[in-house]
């Protein structure tokens, strides 16, 4: 069979990307486990155009809460001409009778145990409605496809050693869409970390882990690096700030190439963080923990979350000055999302605070989808676009910027000039994220699919 890996998107910024950095893993990896005997391509909706008109015979679509207006729009598209159309990721994991409206087949949770039957059983004519993923045991996972990434993607490295997470983040949905943490073996991570077939050197030195904690499991992270240093790359991960309080850990972090290091930090609201359920992090060790890692020359990134119940507009706008103050050298901006799934979805929703009338392009993390409590939805928005306005005015980008010239090694200051100058690019050009409320049914009029699919990505999700 030909089948096409389709990964949906929906532009976040008002002009869209200027550049694009870093590729999802998903198609590729999807495309690596397929079974030989069958032809692949892979499309990622952020920078491919979507072809309706293709002779696939199978199409398979991947995407999170907030694209999924895009990903049930090309549904429609795909089966009006006749094709099978199947779909997985954490959206349909959580919402079955809905993706049921629109896809032939859903797989749920983790697909490496299901995937190649699905495939068989289309080929066969006897696909069934539902395929229940479980938890995969990590064991002889193949290189993803590489060779099948667009060129439009400025790294291309990115890789995946371990699944799942041990912490229980209120508003997060790893605990239960990847239960438990498994480990890929060592040498196969290493197998894929030395992949070199790229034509730019910083596309063979750069490797992305897209892990939801790397470090947690001390001896499996210690061997991986110990094993890391021979190959001289320069990588980057997400982890917990527990990792600040192991020196040995971070020096090891440092020799192995480590360049970037993202923390979900969420939050400098004591009450907030007990909402989040957020135990690890504590707001008296941010700047400790922060100049730890730094101490090494790497980068910190970190997420931060607007909407919290006690937070206010000028709690927000604050933040935008606390985590300049901490040493943040690359700050993540969004707003709090009750996605399905997850503990902070069940108490907005027995509270009644879910705004059904907001379509899934509110979930795509720049957007309020809930009433917030101490404010209102706009005002939500409003502090939000200001902390970002302000985060990435090219002053404190700037600043930002020349506080690496000094401290950062020379990887983690290309990435922090980088990803401060793009994000600052955006700001001067006006390129904000977008306010969902503006556009026509919440719908992107700059979304890069042909127009037929945008009319009919303003359709109704069903009840
Ligand atoms: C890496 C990652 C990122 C990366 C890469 C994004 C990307 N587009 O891939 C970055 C850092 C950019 C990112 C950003 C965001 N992310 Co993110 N991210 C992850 C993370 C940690 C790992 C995903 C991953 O690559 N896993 C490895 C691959 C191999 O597994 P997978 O994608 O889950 O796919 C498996 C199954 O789901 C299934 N499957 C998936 N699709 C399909 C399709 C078919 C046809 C089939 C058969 C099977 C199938 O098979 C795969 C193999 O088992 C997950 C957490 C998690 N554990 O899922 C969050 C997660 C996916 N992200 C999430 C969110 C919300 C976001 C943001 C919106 C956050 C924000 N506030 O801005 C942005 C969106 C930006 C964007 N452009 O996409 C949520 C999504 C929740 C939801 N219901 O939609 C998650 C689940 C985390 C959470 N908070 O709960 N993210
Ligand atoms: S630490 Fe990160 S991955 Fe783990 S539950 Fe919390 S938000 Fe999710």
């Amino acid at each position: 069979m030909k089948i096409d890996l389709i990964i949906a998107y929906v532009q976040r910024y008002e002009f869209g990307h200027e550049y694009d950095f870093v590729p999802p893993i998903t198609g590729i990896h999807l495309a690596a486990i397929t079974p030989a005997e069958h032809t692949v391509r892979v499309y990622h909706q952020q920078v491919d155009n979507i072809h309706i008109d293709t002779d696939a015979d199978l199409i398979a679509i991947s995407f999170f809460s907030g694209f999924a207006m895009a990903a049930y729009a090309l549904a429609v598209a795909f089966r009006k001409k006749g094709k099978t159309v199947v779909a997985g990721g954490p959206h349909v994991t959580y919402c079955q009778t809905e993706a049921l409206e629109y896809f032939d087949a859903i797989v749920t949770g983790e697909a490496e145990n299901v995937w190649p039957q699905l495939i068989s059983d289309a080929a066969g004519g006897q696909l069934k409605r539902l395929y229940a993923g479980s938890p995969c045991d990590m064991q002889d996972l193949p290189t993803p496809r590489y060779d099948l990434l667009p060129n439009k993607f400025f790294i291309r490295k990115v890789i995946q050693a371990t699944r799942g997470c041990p912490f229980s983040c209120s508003f997060c949905t790893v605990p239960s869409l990847n239960p438990g943490f498994r480990l890929r073996p060592v040498k196969d991570v290493l197998r894929d970390a030395g992949y070199d077939n790229f034509p730019y050197w910083w596309q063979r030195k750069v490797v992305w882990f897209w892990d939801d904690n790397l470090t947690i499991k001390r001896p499996y992270i210690r061997e991986l690096l110990q094993e890391m240093i021979p190959l001289k790359k320069w990588w980057l991960t997400q982890a917990s700030m527990d990792i600040a309080k192991d020196p040995e850990l971070l020096d090891l972090m440092k020799a192995s190439g480590c360049i970037g290091v993202f923390l979900g930090i969420e939050s400098f609201g004591v009450d907030s963080l007990a909402d989040a359920n957020k135990r690890q992090n504590k707001i008296a060790n941010y700047s400790a923990a922060v100049k730890a890692i730094r101490q090494r020359g790497i980068a910190v990134m970190a997420g931060f979350i607007a909407g919290f119940d006690h937070d206010d507009e000028q709690s927000i706008i604050n933040m935008a000055d606390q985590l300049m103050e901490i040493g943040i050298d690359v700050p993540f901006l969004s707003i709090m999302t009750p996605f399905r799934g997850t503990p902070i979805y069940h108490t907005l929703q027995k509270e009644n605070r879910i705004l059904e009338d907001r379509n899934w392009n509110y979930y795509n993390g720049y957007n309020v989808a809930f009433a917030p409590k101490k404010i209102d939805a706009d005002q939500l928005l409003r502090a939000h676009r200001t902390l970002w306005k302000k985060s990435f005015s090219p002053w404190y980008a700037g600043k930002r910027i020349l506080r690496g010239l000094f401290t950062l090694r020379w990887g983690a200051l290309l990435l922090s000039t980088f990803m401060n100058g793009f994000y600052s690019y955006k700001r001067i050009r006006k390129n904000y994220p977008i306010d969902m409320t503006k556009r026509k049914n919440g719908v992107n009029a700059v979304e890069p699919v042909p127009h037929a699919q945008r009319e009919s990505s303003a359709l109704p999700l069903p009840a």
